[in-house]
C-alpha cells in the first residue's frame, strides 16, 4: 500500500517542529519548499526508499525491526528501526548527538501518506499525495 511515488502537498506545524529540532531559519526557510518526494518500494520486510528533495537525492534501505543509520539533509545523524503495527508504520530515531529520540508514522489515510513527528513534545505532519 505504501509502495510508489509520495510528492509532498502540504505540512502542520512543520516550521515549529524544525524549530524544536535546531535547524536555523534559513535551513527552515529552505525546508518549507523542498519539494520533497519519497518513493517507496517494499517486498516483505524490506524497503527501498528513494529521496529527491531540493537538498539532496538519496537512496537507502532497511528492514523492518532492523536498525540503521539515517542522516538528516543539516547533517544530523540519527539510528533507529521503522516497525509495522498493522497498517501503520512506526519508526523511533535516536539522535546521535544528543541522545534524544525522534518518533515518526507514516499510515495511507484516503489517497494521501501522511507522515507524523514527534520530538521533544513538538509534532508535525506532511502529507503526501501519489505524483
Ligand atoms: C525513510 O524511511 O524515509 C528513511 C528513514 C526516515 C527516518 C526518520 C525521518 C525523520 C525526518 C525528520 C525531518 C526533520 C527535519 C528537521
Amino acid at each position: 500500500a505504501f509502495n510508489g511515488t509520495w510528492k509532498v502537498d502540504r505540512s502542520e506545524n512543520y516550521e515549529k517542529f524544525m524549530e524544536q529540532m535546531g535547524v536555523n531559519l534559513v535551513k527552515r526557510k529552505l525546508a518549507a519548499h523542498d519539494n520533497l518526494k519519497i518513493t517507496l518500494e517494499q517486498k516483505g520486510d524490506s524497503f527501498h526508499v528513494k529521496e529527491v528533495s531540493a537538498f539532496r537525492t538519496l537512496e537507502l534501505d532497511f528492514t523492518l525491526g532492523v536498525n540503521f543509520e539515517y542522516s538528516l539533509a543539516d547533517g544530523t545523524e540519527l539510528a533507529g528501526t521503522w516497525a509495522m503495527e498493522g497498517d501503520t508504520m512506526k519508526g523511533s530515531f535516536t539522535r546521535k548527538d544528543n541522545g534524544k529520540v525522534l518518533t515518526t508514522t507514516r499510515q495511507i489515510i484516503g489517497e494521501e501518506l501522511i507522515q507524523s513527528y514527534s520530538y521533544e513534545g513538538v509534532e508535525a505532519k506532511r502529507i503526501f499525495k501519489r505524483g
